[in-house]
């Protein structure tokens, strides 16, 4: 059976490519995951993406992953990453490893966003390569899952 992997977007991601491309690139978030399913199927992994403005979605679907088949998550929680603890509980009891990830590099911008509420609970962090991120977020994930 394939490794299935959800990899998670959330709050105003789905507005990628419309504003703020000197810090967040100028790809939308279709063309991201359009890229990075066609890195899974290079990697021989299932790869399921998903997005949303609202937290309770999100802490819905990792709350479920597991149980849905999903052997690993990837997340950029967005603006969420510096608030919600809510996320970080959801992520301690998915049962399954977690990768944080972040187009930019939140360390080195305002304070902040200098903690990670969802660091913590997750196997590793990927930030500051761009949309990059999200690509080594997956091949180190999927070469964790396969081992
Ligand atoms: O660098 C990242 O990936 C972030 O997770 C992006 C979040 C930010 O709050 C985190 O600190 C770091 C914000 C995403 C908002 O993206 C927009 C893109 C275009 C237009 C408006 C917002």
């Amino acid at each position: 059976m394939a490794i299935k992997i959800l990899a998670l977007n959330g709050p105003n991601l789905d507005r990628l490519g419309k504003r703020e491309p000197s810090v967040y690139g100028s790809q939308t978030l279709a063309d991201i995951e359009r890229q990075l399913s066609e890195l899974a199927a290079r990697l021989g992994v299932e790869l399921e993406c998903r997005q949303s403005n609202h937290e309770g979605f999100l802490i819905d679907w990792i709350g479920a992953a597991q149980d849905d088949g999903f052997a690993g998550v990837l997340i950029n929680p967005g603006a969420y990453t510096h608030t919600s603890w809510a996320l970080h509980d959801c992520i301690k009891g998915a049962g399954i490893p977690v990768v944080e990830v972040h187009i930019s590099n939140p360390a080195a911008r305002e304070s902040f966003r200098h903690q990670s509420c969802v660091a913590p609970a997750c196997i590793g962090t990927v930030a500051g390569f761009g949309v990059q991120s999200y690509a080594l977020a997956l091949q180190a994930l999927a070469t964790r899952l396969k081992a």
